[in-house]
């Protein structure tokens, strides 16, 4: 077996899934100062340590998705991350997009950036000890000013950006996880979500083929197949379920390596539970997690920034870890 698809078989591997703590510098402050916390390089730094130092983490995480800055920081003690991840069992990853930017021409939709001299970025973070990178296009469904969104102009160019980013990781010998995020924000039904969902899947397994990415050396990180957070009435986790493996049974080919999904603003609670009513679907690959602020919500919440909070932060992070490696093993038991 190749090496990309051994990693990618470790990342998805039974009970198993990715924390995404790799949020840029701009959205990590907005989240620190919410938090009560000042929003310095150091504070960033001590919260991502606080996260990939929570003991026990590779029991239900295999990898950890760092942004650049985190990449290039060190634990107190002078280890860098990358290093010090892989010494406790967890693979470290790089998100290297550099954002989802207003799309000239198409207003209200976004193309995500970050393809210049990414070969040669990709060699780097390869040489620095990434395993697996990740890169997130940003789609939105909505039928205000702007018309009928999405359209197809914007589903085509983010799918053919993240093939190239795609392609580029498994040349530099790291796995791509490839996130094609529709957004919740809005009042679409779960209907509406699975529609625009089933598109921009095929968009994208049309150019990875295209661009001749081995899809047993990806991971795919779609959104849940969910109703909009302006909707009013909230789906339940069997109704998710049913609708997102329907959705991913149409585009994703049987050898993909696996399904992480992210959680996109829903409760950790609530993707939870519809994490785990899933498992209860036969399916060629392993449906598990790569959630964000569904498993570090908690964790900054406790920690506000105190060291004496440390220990406390990594016992609400492991929390969330547990209940989602539960999930994917079929072991879940709602509170
Ligand atoms: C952790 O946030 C990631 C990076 O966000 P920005 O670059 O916009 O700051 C984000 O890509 C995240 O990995 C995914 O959206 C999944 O996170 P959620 O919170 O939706 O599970």
């Amino acid at each position: 077996m190749s090496q990309i698809r051994q990693i990618a078989a470790e990342m998805v591997a039974p009970g198993k899934g990715v924390l995404a703590a790799d949020e840029s510098i701009g959205t990590m402050d907005k989240r620190l100062e919410k938090a009560g916390v000042e929003p310095t390089e150091e504070n960033r730094r001590a919260y991502r340590e606080l996260l990939a130092g929570t003991p026990g983490l590779s029991e239900g995480a295999s990898g950890i998705i760092l942004s650049d800055e985190t990449m290039r920081q060190s634990f107190a003690d002078g280890t860098p991350f990358p290093d010090a991840t892989r010494a406790v069992g967890v693979l470290p990853g790089i998100k290297v997009d550099t954002g989802a930017k207003p799309f000239p021409g198409l207003p209200g939709e976004t193309i995500t950036e970050g393809l210049d001299n990414l070969p040669a970025r990709m060699a780097e973070y390869a040489e620095m000890g990434a395993a697996f990178a990740k890169w997130r296009a940003v789609i939105t469904i909505s039928s205000g000013p702007d018309g009928e969104l999405p359209t197809d102009a914007a589903i085509r160019a983010n799918a053919h950006a993240l093939a190239r980013y795609a392609a580029a990781c498994q040349e530099a010998g790291v796995v791509p996880i490839v996130e094609p995020e529709v957004l919740m924000d809005g009042s679409h039904s779960l209907e509406r979500c699975a529609e625009v969902t089933a598109a921009v899947h095929a968009a994208v397994f049309r150019e990875l083929a295209d661009l001749n990415v081995d899809p047993a050396g990806m991971i795919l990180k779609p959104n849940m197949v969910i109703e909009g957070t302006e909707y009013g009435r909230e789906s339940t986790p069997e109704q998710v379920a049913a609708a997102a493996v329907e959705v991913l049974k149409r585009n994703l080919p049987d050898d993909l390596a696996g399904v992480a999904f992210l959680s996109g603003g829903q409760s950790p609670e609530r993707a939870t539970a519809n994490l785990a009513a899933m498992q209860a679907h036969e399916t060629p690959w392993p449906l598990t997690f790569s959630f964000g602020r569904a498993l570090v919500d908690p964790a900054l919440k406790a920690w506000h920034g105190e060291s004496s909070l440390v220990g406390a932060g990594q016992d609400a992070l492991s929390e969330r870890v547990r209940a989602n490696a539960a999930a994917v093993r079929g072991e879940f038991q709602p509170a």
